[in-house]
């Protein structure tokens, strides 16, 4: 959505076009090998990052395309229907990391840790989970001490994005204990130095190229110019990048539930049964109806949202509301237009020599990462009642 309404501007249909371009070109050939080996596609991403989406908010005077958010979702969009994994990395980098650090930090900061992801030329990702502590952010274990103009940090943090093979990583960690969530302190970690070791790779469901891993904090020291904010609004912080990255996510999740649904269009046109196409048959058309329709509700609600975060730029509101209602919306869709998806390909759904079963298997994700469906309902009824 833009000032002229529905209509996309012409920079827009640029972006989307050469997403689309680079996703059938350079990632389509992959995506199937990355699923099975579960390695990160650190050339594509580099590519990405040459192309500019890997900092497409991000100014130009620090290397990245200096455009809206809708841009961002378009593209990311275009990614994602094509495979999910690279769009987890391009969400992570762009609507986490970056974010965080135009949101939060010093000039010096963003010069150092955001240029080169921006770029593409680094990866960047955000450690905010812990084994215990996913939902109920705040309880987190891991812990920061101040020793003269250093913190020591201590502490594991799990499924964590990009965490194999991260240069930098967004830390959100205890500082003091006593004070609940009002002691959670955000840090810029460099991977490079001593006291920063790569945990054990998680086997997962899907998105497997966007390689997950824990993080393990051993004495590590970090300066405290790498302090993003202030002592104690690390939670605040994680809080309000988590809103930019669940517009992030909602716009992956529809691009699952897109390639989902198109793949299922031409499927219910060709396959034969009974004497008829498929897609005669109400058990099957009145699927691609509801498909379609949430797609495109998904879709309003992802540039709704990503019209009020660029208004909240300005004036500095939140747009918590727009950004939950979209990633629950989205990630159902994504969820159904998969399950569905299967469902008319009937065995061929089923078999790996179609990409239908990675849609399936990458949709689940985006239910839960980034805040769970869950948490999205409580954050939406919350803010819509007031009560809690
Ligand atoms: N933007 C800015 N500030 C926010 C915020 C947001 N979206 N959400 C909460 N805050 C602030 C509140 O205003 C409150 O501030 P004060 O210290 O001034 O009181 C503070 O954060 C604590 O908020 P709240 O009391 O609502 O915290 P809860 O512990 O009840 O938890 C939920 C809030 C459950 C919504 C939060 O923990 C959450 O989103 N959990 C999911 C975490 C998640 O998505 N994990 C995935 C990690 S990435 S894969």
């Amino acid at each position: 959505m833009t000032n002229q309404g529905f209509t996309l501007s012409d920079e827009h249909k640029m972006i989307r076009q050469a997403a689309r371009d680079f996703a059938r070109n350079e990632i389509a050939p992959i995506a199937a090998e990355i699923d099975e080996s579960g390695d990160f596609p650190l050339e594509t991403i580099k590519k990405m990052g040459e192309m500019g989406f890997m900092g497409i908010q991000v100014p130009e005077k620090y290397g990245g395309a200096e455009m809206d958010t809708l841009a961002y979702v378009l593209a990311l969009e275009e990614i994602c229907k094509v495979d999910a994994a690279h769009g987890t990395i391009m969400s992570v980098n762009n609507s986490l990391y970056n974010y965080a650090l135009l949101r939060f930090g010093t000039e010096e900061q963003c010069h150092k840790f955001m240029v080169p992801v921006a770029m593409g030329e680094k990866i960047g990702t955000y450690a905010l989970t812990e084994p215990m502590s996913g939902s109920d952010a705040a309880t987190m274990r891991s812990r920061a001490v101040r020793d003269g103009d250093e913190y020591v940090i201590n502490g594991l943090k799990s499924w964590i994005s990009g965490g194999p093979v991260a240069d930098y990583v967004l830390l959100f960690t205890m500082t003091d204990p006593d004070k609940k969530h009002r002691g959670v302190t955000a840090f810029m970690i460099e991977a490079d130095k001593p006291g920063f070791v790569r945990g054990k790779k998680e086997p997962k469901l899907g998105i497997r190229g966007s390689a997950t891993s824990e993080l393990i904090f051993e004495d590590y020291r970090c300066p405290v110019e790498n302090r993003l904010g202030e002592e104690g609004e690390g939670f605040k912080i994680s809080m309000t990048v988590l809103d930019a990255g669940r517009i992030g996510i909602a716009s992956q999740a529809l691009g699952i539930a897109e390639a989902a649904y198109e793949a299922s269009v031409e499927y219910a046109k060709e396959r034969e049964a009974f004497g008829k196409k498929i897609g005669q048959f109400q058990g099957i058309s009145f699927k691609l109806a509801d498909m379609k329709t949430r797609i495109e509700a998904s879709r309003l609600l992802i540039y709704q949202a990503a019209y009020k975060k660029d208004q909240c730029l300005e004036s500095g509101g939140r747009f918590t509301l727009e950004a939950a209602m979209a990633k629950l919306f989205a990630s159902e869709t994504a969820m159904f237009c998969a399950h569905a998806a299967v469902q008319i390909h009937g065995g061929m759904g089923y078999s790996r020599e179609l990409p239908i079963e990675r849609y399936f298997r990458d949709a689940k994700i985006t239910e839960i990462y980034e805040g769970t469906s869950e948490i999205q309902r409580l954050v939406i009824a919350r803010l819509e009642t007031g009560l809690r």
